[in-house]
């Protein structure tokens, strides 16, 4: 089992449980009773069938009890349910999640950037979902919570989480070839352990990065989830790895020709701009969208940069 690590934990589990034993004594009971009726009315004992005429009782009983079975299922389903889709708390800390083929990432009101979510305990958490591409769906079983992204739309996810730890988060909408490797985590850490990390912003993906030489391109790819499709030790993913990428001639399809080509910036630009106007052998057409919308030219400058330090 998950464990229970939010708000809403108990009454979705009040609801589950409660569902789960109800079916769970019909299970039996009606295993029981038909198991006796097998013996009690075999043709050996009971060699004529009796006609039974209309009972108004036994209908009354067979209308009304699941009635109120159903209601009260209803009833804590319900209550489960619909305090997640009220407002969120006024002091909630609001977290903008966007989802993508195929990583998340979550972007904190002081600019910094992450491809797992950070939460402190105890605080609420909004997230403002979005998606670049397709429908993903946000799910997070120890927090009881799940909801879908639909592009276009802003979608609001709201919980406090309760218990301190690392956690799964899942995309449970699928979402393509990739849509297993959009797994990643909620760290939820306590008060001074977060204030620490947010303080931080040296050391992950964030708008204002340090000096390093190519920091500010791989924030970018981070930013953009590149690096869940394009690997940095040339390893194979869904797409080419970065390493080395630079300055290599790769055999690429154009138009359904096979052609060889330099990567340089201007390759570069056109494979994140229109991803499917060359594609790598060995590589399958239609899995990467246009960045045009995400990745501005400046900043195309800074991933150049970045990859010419994977030699
Ligand atoms: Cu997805």
């Amino acid at each position: 089992m998950f464990s229970n690590a939010s708000n809403f934990a108990e009454g979705v589990d009040t609801a589950f449980l409660l569902i789960l034993g109800i079916s769970i004594f019909f299970l039996i009971a009606l295993t029981v009773v038909m198991i006796v009726f097998i013996f009690r009315y075999n043709r050996k004992r009971n060699p004529v069938a009796t006609q039974i005429d209309g009972s108004t009782t036994l209908e009354i009983v067979w209308t009304v009890i699941p009635i109120l079975l159903v209601l009260i299922m209803f009833y804590y389903g319900w209550k489960g349910y619909h305090p997640m889709k009220e407002r969120a708390p006024k002091n909630s800390m609001h977290i903008k999640s966007t989802a993508r083929m195929w990583s998340w990432s979550f972007e904190y009101p002081n600019g910094k950037v992450t491809d797992s979510l950070y939460i402190p305990i105890g605080k609420p958490v909004r997230l403002e979902l979005i998606s670049q591409d397709v429908i993903h769906s946000l799910y997070i079983p120890s927090f009881r919570v799940k909801q879908d992204v639909v592009p276009g739309k802003e979608e609001i996810m709201w919980f406090i989480p309760e218990k301190e730890g690392r956690y799964d988060l899942f995309c449970t909408e699928y979402c393509g070839l990739q849509h297993s490797y959009m797994i990643s985590a909620v760290h939820v850490l306590s008060d001074s352990a977060y204030n620490k990390w947010y303080a931080d912003t040296s050391k992950v993906a964030v708008a204002a990065v340090g000096d390093a030489p190519g920091a500010k391109g791989l924030a970018v790819l981070k930013k953009n989830g590149c690096l869940a499709c394009h690997s940095l030790d040339g390893s194979k993913l869904v797409g080419p790895s970065y390493k080395g990428i630079i300055g290599k001639t790769e055999a690429v399809e154009t138009n359904g020709k096979e052609v060889q080509v330099k990567v340089d910036e201007a390759y570069i630009k056109r494979a994140i701009y229109d991803p499917n106007a060359d594609i790598v052998k060995g590589y399958n057409k239609g899995m990467m969208l246009s960045y045009k919308e995400s990745i501005t030219e400046e900043e195309i400058k800074d991933i150049i940069e970045y990859l010419q330090t994977l030699k």
